[in-house]
Parts: C-alpha cells; sequence; structure tokens
C-alpha cells in the first residue's frame, strides 16, 4: 500500500481507505475561530462540527484553529501542512480503532507570528463564535484572592502592548474593540475548558481584565456579547509515536499529529449564543437551561478521579491510568472517594443514575487501549486541584463529611512533588508552580502542613483543623508505610 501523506491533494485516494469529510472543503467558511488546537480540541468540538458539516447543508460553520502561544509552533506547521487535516482514531473498549479524517478546521493562524491578523479574524463579521481550550491555567484566576491575577508578566505585557498581545485576554479584548468600532453587534465567547462554570468564569476574568485595557468597552461587552457554560467530556491522551507508526502502517497514511482519544464523548452546553449557534445537538450534543449540575458532577468525578488514580498511581510506580486503576487498591479507594466524599457534595441530578455514571468512569479509566498517560493527568496539578478536588473537600467540611480520602490524595501530592516515585524513580512534573511546589514539598518533609501554605492553590485550607490532622497523619502514614500498604488500610476502614 503507498504511503500519502494527508492533505487536500491526496484526499480521494485517503477516502478510500478511511473515512473522509463528505462536504466540499472549499466551500467551507468560518464562522467559529478556535484558541487551543490540541488534541482535545480536535477529539471533540472539531470532530462534533465535522458532523455537522457531513450532510453539506451548513457551510459557514467552518473552524479557524488558533495557535496561541510559542509552543503550539509545531502543531500549528502540521495543521497548516496538511491543510487543517488530520486523522481522529478512535480506540474501542474491544481494542478495535475507527478511523476518520476530519476536515472542520478550514483555516489555521498562529499568533506568535501575526497577532494582527488574529485580532482581526475574531473581529470578522462572519464569525459568530470564539471557542477556547485554554487549560485550566489560561484563566488568570487566583485561589487565594479569587481575582483575576494582574501580577502575571504576561498579562502586564498585554496592558502595555495592546496590538501584540500574548494572553488570550489581550487578543479578546482587541478583538472587541474592533467589534464595536466596526458596529458589529453580538459574538459568542465559548469556554471548552474543564472549569465550573466555566463561561462565568471566562466572562469575570475577561472583564476584569477589560476594566483595566478598555474601561469604554464594558457597558458594550455586556450586551453583545455571551459567555455559555459547558460540561466538555472526552478522554484524549497525548499521540505516541506509536500510534502515528500504527496508523501507517494499517493505512498507509502519513500524518504528522493525529489524534487518539476514548468512544464516549459528551458535550452539555447551556443555551445562550448570542449571534446564534450550530445545531450541534444533530450531532450528539445537549442544549439545557443549566449546565452547572453537570459540570460539577464531571469535574468531581471524572477529572478528580483522574487525579486520585494519577496521584497514587506515580507514587507507586505505574505509568498509565488504566495499569493503576487495574490495581484493586486504587480502585477501590477511587471507588470510596467517588461515593463517601464526592457523592454527597453533588444534590440532585435530575435525569442521571449517578451510580451508573460512577461505574461508567471506572470502566473508562480500565481502557487498555486508551494507554492514557498518568505524566499528562498530573500535569499542572496546581491548576487542576482548586477546580477537581478543593470544592468537594470544602463542601465536606462545612457538612461535617468525610475529606479523609481527598487529605491523603493531597498528602500523596505533597510526597509526589518531592520529584521521585517510591522506587526513586525520578518523576516528570510539568507544573507552572513546579518550584514553588517543590520548595513547598522539601520543608513539608520536617512539617507536613507547609505544602498547604501556597494559597493560590488551597485558599484558607491551612485553618482547617479537622483537614490538616487528616492530612499530616496521612502523609506520615505514607512516608512511614507507603501508598499501597496506606490505602489498603483506609479501603477496609
Ligand atoms: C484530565 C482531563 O487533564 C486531566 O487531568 O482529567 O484531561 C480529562 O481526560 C478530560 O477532561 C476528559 O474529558
Amino acid at each position: 500500500m503507498e504511503n500519502l501523506k494527508l492533505n487536500n491533494k491526496n484526499l480521494s485516494q485517503i477516502a478510500e481507505r478511511v473515512a473522509t469529510p463528505k462536504y466540499d472543503r472549499s466551500a467551507i467558511k468560518t464562522g467559529i475561530v478556535h484558541v487551543g488546537i490540541g488534541g482535545f480540541h480536535r477529539a471533540h468540538e472539531a470532530f462534533y462540527t465535522n458532523q455537522l458539516l457531513q450532510d453539506g447543508t451548513v457551510k459557514d460553520l467552518g473552524i479557524c484553529g488558533v495557535a496561541l502561544l510559542d509552543f503550539d509552533t509545531k502543531i500549528y506547521n502540521t495543521l497548516k501542512e496538511q491543510d487543517g487535516l488530520y486523522t481522529l482514531i478512535v480506540k474501542e473498549l474491544d481494542g478495535t480503532h475507527t478511523t476518520q479524517v476530519i476536515g472542520s478546521i478550514v483555516e489555521c493562524l498562529f499568533a506568535p507570528e501575526n497577532p494582527i491578523k488574529v485580532i482581526e479574524k475574531m473581529a470578522s463579521p462572519e464569525v459568530k463564535i470564539i471557542t477556547l481550550t485554554i487549560t485550566e491555567g489560561g484563566y488568570n484566576y487566583n485561589e487565594a484572592t479569587k481575582e483575576f491575577d494582574f501580577t502575571n508578566p504576561l498579562i502586564i505585557h498585554d496592558l502595555e502592548y495592546p496590538q501584540a498581545p500574548k494572553t488570550i485576554f489581550g487578543y479578546l479584548t482587541q478583538a472587541l474593540k474592533l467589534r464595536k468600532e466596526q458596529g458589529l453587534k453580538g459574538i459568542t465567547i465559548q469556554s471548552c475548558d474543564n472549569i465550573q462554570g466555566n463561561g462565568h468564569m471566562m466572562q469575570k476574568m475577561l472583564l476584569s481584565y477589560v476594566a483595566k485595557a478598555e474601561p469604554s468597552l464594558v457597558t458594550w461587552m455586556e450586551t453583545n456579547v455571551s459567555f455559555p457554560n459547558a460540561m466538555v467530556d472526552r478522554i484524549t491522551p497525548v499521540t505516541s509515536a506509536e500510534d502515528i507508526a500504527n496508523l501507517k502502517e494499517n493505512t498507509g497514511i502519513d500524518d504528522a499529529w493525529p489524534v487518539v482519544c476514548e468512544p464516549f464523548k459528551q458535550w452539555v452546553i447551556e443555551d445562550n449564543f448570542i449571534a446564534g449557534r450550530p445545531a450541534w445537538e444533530t450531532v450528539g450534543a445537549q442544549f439545557v437551561p443549566n449546565v452547572e449540575p453537570y459540570e460539577k458532577m464531571k469535574l468531581s468525578l471524572l477529572n478528580a478521579g483522574h487525579s486520585v488514580i494519577g496521584l497514587l498511581g506515580a507514587l507507586m510506580g505505574y505509568n498509565t491510568i488504566d495499569e493503576a486503576v487495574h490495581n484493586t487498591n486504587i480502585r477501590t479507594f477511587l471507588n470510596n472517594y467517588m461515593h463517601i466524599e464526592v457523592t454527597p457534595t453533588l444534590g440532585d441530578l435530575e435525569g442521571i443514575n449517578l451510580n451508573d455514571y460512577k461505574q461508567s468512569l471506572l470502566e473508562r479509566f480500565g481502557n487498555i487501549n486508551i494507554k492514557d498517560q498518568i505524566d499528562r493527568i498530573c500535569s499542572e496539578t496546581s491548576a487542576k486541584y482548586p477546580i477537581f478536588i478543593l470544592p468537594t473537600i470544602n463542601s465536606q467540611l462545612k457538612a461535617n463529611g468525610s475529606i479523609k480520602l481527598a487529605a491523603f490524595v493531597t498528602a500523596a501530592w505533597a510526597i509526589y512533588s518531592l520529584g521521585k516515585d517510591e522506587k526513586g524513580k525520578e518523576l516528570n512534573i510539568k507544573d507552572a508552580l513546579k518550584q514553588e511546589l517543590h520548595k513547598q514539598a522539601i520543608t513539608a518533609t520536617q512539617t507536613p502542613s507547609s505544602f498547604l501554605e501556597i494559597d493560590a492553590v488551597f485558599g484558607d485550607l491551612k485553618t482547617e483543623k479537622t483537614f490538616v490532622e487528616a492530612y499530616t497523619t496521612a502523609y506520615n502514614d505514607i512516608v512511614n508505610r507507603g501508598v499501597e500498604a496506606c490505602i489498603k488500610e483506609y479501603n477496609s476502614n
């Protein structure tokens, strides 16, 4: 079988091997600008949008993918070379793969190369929605002050050089300003990140920035921009060299950056689109009046569950989530965490069977074909913990409920932050606060609670006596007996 580079020219030949876009890509106009063209966007929103374009009637919903950071150079170059095309490989539970070429990204821009072009694209009349996957840390929210972080050097830069921004806040402000000047009406800014009330969070953070950078824009924004909240879900591990090689071997498709993901997908969106919206519900998304309970459920069970398995598993020397969750001690611990500590905080979830949801998570985490990297899960825990785990602890403390298991995971994170697993192997820690975490982790070897003094992560958790006690006990237990012996004991109590 001849190898074919993935691009427009080869698409008709590739169509003889795998599913490809059925629509004429050259007729599709951009209607959505998306910032952050990593794996998750390409497994989720770009997939849904591709499905919507498939019947050929919708022609104004192409995506312009924006790479915001220097770090995104490689993905930008790849997509550019491949005319925005990429392969999505769904790894089914039975070990088979479903392979499809996605065509919904019809243009790409690299912000560091040409910021003005990005601002103009966001401000162009045909663009009705700007969607975002900028990661939890990208919202520039400080857990300690509960406010926008104006001390961030990149924000200081954007305030000084508004025409050459580096952050999403600088870009959106300039784009909205231009839209206002051009007399354009509404636009929707839609977050696709794992944050409770992600739309509201973006709105709050952006308004804080705009109030300083372009105060006269604030009132215009109130009536011309909407920020729907959404719950987004599809596990998307980092693509491995093996995935790329297997694709080539099995199909002859030469794709420099395919995306791999699980079969499950979910997108629950608040119907709040000021300039109209795609009929994503026709391809499986759900539009609901209030998305909050769904978000809470997903963040505190799935995402927190990931962190629980990831942090315990990393210390025990596991590399992937499926390996770790097949350890019955970890699995039982996770189950208990979900049932005992998270479930009481979730309230009424109309229409959802929570037991089925929790059961399905164990199945999804255990998918041996996904090989989701523990390194990926533990990366940026300092931005994830306040969103995934801390709200559960705070609710439980308020209700006098158990926080013992969450405290144990927190202690495991403190020990993890020392940089070695229990067998002495170096851990590959990626975190914006890596140095600070490491420093506090070292102090914690003398006084365990000092790890909780990172206010930007823990808020005022260090003042909660019940938590500090449970955490300190867990810390000492882990140091003295190792993670597995401890969780075995915690599981039997
Ligand atoms: C993960 C998420 O980053 C993480 O810690 O929990 O990326 C998770 O895989 C997705 O949110 C699944 O929808």
